[in-house]
């Protein structure tokens, strides 16, 4: 495992969904000291499905901190095996969720520590001790908060709008039922009151699915607003499309302009700089005319060598912004 202890390490908190925000998770892993990096996950995706308790996000940032996570996908596990999921199709269960053999083990064992009355905070950070995993891992909430996708076909629950139906429905509009109770675990709140704390980081994930449902927990929304350390995010748009995922189909069905300053729009007053891709250039005035500070690198992350520049380029950049 290479690491090298960053100019400005100290407390680096992010906050993170699934695939594209465990990109840069990776790189900050990678560069920061060990303890040093906490990443606050959604847990909008979480469902029960067969009985089990799923966490994609948690999971998904686990395997890949931990060196386990199928690269081509960007969740599940590598060498990964299929035996249970070709069994159940035998018997005309439900298929549409894909269930590793190995990636099984994870929510039958979790299912059973939550039945046991254990917090999804411990049982992850129990899970990365295991796995080896140097940054904390932490959920927005031990109580749960369900993303609702309000569609042409009905209101959905989040699996079945991305998964099942392949984020096709035309979306009006989201909910996250249970936000407004859930409260962030105690190692997030001593993250964020850190002294050491250096900058507040919002991944690259959708701002709507996957960065929505985090800031949808009163307290971490606070946090973000509140905050003395400069707070950036990195913009999931390259050249008005999403590295991965629907973020552009559903910012139009939003009825937003696919840009920059739509990103920006909706952060603002949670965020002091947002960073670019070098292809939106253009797009820096813009996001400035909003009072947020803009730069520009290239974000699309393909190696783990891209991984930790971008990482340490955000911090660089955090750093900027300090307030003197
Ligand atoms: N994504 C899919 O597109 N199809 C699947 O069958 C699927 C199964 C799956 C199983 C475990 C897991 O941790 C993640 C899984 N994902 C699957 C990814 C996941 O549902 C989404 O990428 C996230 O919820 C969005 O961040």
């Amino acid at each position: 495992m290479t690491s090298t202890n960053h100019t400005t390490a100290g407390g680096v908190i992010l906050f993170s969904g699934g695939v594209g925000g465990a990109k840069l998770a990776l790189g900050l892993d990678r560069i920061l000291p060990a303890g040093a990096l906490t990443i606050i996950a959604n847990i909008g995706d979480d469902f029960r499905h067969m009985g089990l308790a799923i966490s994609p996000d948690i999971d998904t940032l686990v395997y890949t901190l931990a060196g386990l996570v199928d690269t081509d996908k960007g969740w599940g596990r590598a060498e990964e095996s299929w035996n249970f999921m070709a069994e159940l199709r035998r018997l005309g269960g439900e298929t549409w969720f894909q269930l590793g053999d190995r990636d099984l083990a994870t929510h039958v064992e979790r299912s059973r520590r939550l039945e046991a009355g254990e917090t999804l905070a411990t049982i992850t950070r129990e899970t990365c001790q295991r796995l080896g995993i140097r940054s904390r891992i932490v959920p927005a909430s031990d109580k749960r908060v369900q993303t609702r996708v309000v569609t042409e076909a009905g209101v959905l629950a989040f699996q079945d709008y991305f998964v099942r139906r392949r984020a096709e429905p035309v979306v009006s509009e989201l909910r996250f039922i249970g936000a407004s109770e859930a409260t962030p675990p105690v190692t997030a709140v001593a993250a964020l009151r850190d002294p050491a704390l250096q900058a507040l980081v919002i991944a690259p994930s959708n701002p709507w699915l996957s960065i929505d449902p985090i800031l949808s927990v009163p307290a971490l929304r606070t946090a973000l607003e509140q905050a003395n350390v400069p707070r950036i995010a990195v913009s999931p748009l390259v050249d008005g499309e999403a590295i991965k995922g629907p973020t552009a189909k559903l910012m139009a069905e939003l009825g937003l302009p696919v840009n920059q300053a739509s990103i920006a729009r909706h952060y603002r007053g949670l965020i002091d700089g947002l960073i670019l891709d070098h292809a939106d250039s253009a797009e820096v005035e813009a996001v400035e005319a909003l009072g947020i500070r803009a730069t520009t690198t290239a974000t699309v992350m393909r190696s783990l060598e891209d991984r930790q520049a971008l990482a340490a380029f955000a911090l660089e950049f955090a750093a900027s912004l300090r307030r003197s």
